[in-house]
């Protein structure tokens, strides 16, 4: 089969190296179904440039997508990503096992209470690794007419959004105690999603993710070893 085109985002201060949440989630998609791929590094100034001549939606451009080579196919969003790769590579191994609606439960979860205390703490970082000044001024820009504050304003004190991670956390680490995967036996999409949310902190500042994270505040291990279980696939 020709290699499956990925388009993941590209932070210049960080190389090739993947960190994003979103594209993230495509790129354990991809390997735990172990699909040929070849990544293509766009910046955000690209995501705007350049997508939208691949996807010929118009839809609001964004990464990841893919183009299925093969099947002559481009895609917009992780998600839709994992639900064709689902349907159309049945042979390699499964995402949602049958259950797709446990699995985004727990997407539904880490979207809604976790992911917003991973940016924060990072957010400040991004900033600075986006690229020339000129870069930082449109990250900032567009970050803060959505926000309706400076970034510094958004990104808050890490503090507060460590003690609100463990918190959200606490069930997480209960089911990872007793499972390898957050869903069972099996790696899935549910495992994905805060794997993909997890590494972006890992990625931007890799000593407080390993220091103050990874651990439950009683020194509990049951996320740090799924996380290295995760790493195969990373
Ligand atoms: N629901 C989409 C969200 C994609 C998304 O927001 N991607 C971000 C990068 S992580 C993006 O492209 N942002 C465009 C921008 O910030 O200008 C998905 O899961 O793929």
């Amino acid at each position: 089969m020709k290699p499956i085109q990925f388009y993941d985002l590209l932070l210049p201060a960080l190389g090739e190296k993947a960190w994003s949440p979103n594209t993230y989630k495509t790129r354990f998609t991809l390997n735990i179904k172990k699909l040929p791929y070849e990544t293509t590094w766009v910046t955000f100034k690209e995501i705007y440039t350049l997508i939208p001549d691949i996807t010929k939606t118009g839809n609001p451009p964004t990464v990841p997508i893919i183009v299925d080579t093969e099947k002559e196919k481009a895609i917009q969003d992780s998600l839709k990503i994992a639900q064709y790769l689902e349907v159309t590579y049945p042979e390699s191994p499964s995402l949602f096992h049958g259950d797709e609606e446990l699995h985004r439960s727990f997407q539904a979860t880490f979207d809604t209470r976790l992911v917003l205390h991973l940016i924060c703490i990072i957010v400040l970082k991004v900033v600075k690794a986006c690229g020339d000044e000129a870069a930082q001024a449109r990250f900032r820009e567009v970050r803060e007419a959505k926000y309706g504050k400076t970034v510094e304003q958004f990104a808050g004190d890490p503090e507060d959004h460590i003690k609100q991670i463990h918190e959200v956390l606490k069930d997480t680490r209960k089911i990872l105690a007793e499972k390898p995967y957050l869903t069972g036996s099996k790696v899935g999409w549910a495992d994905i999603t805060l794997a993909s949310q997890l590494r972006t902190v890992d990625a931007l500042d890799h000593e407080l993710f390993d220091s103050r994270i990874l651990d439950d505040t009683n020194g509990g291990k049951s996320l740090r070893e799924w996380y290295e279980r995760m790493s195969v696939y990373a």
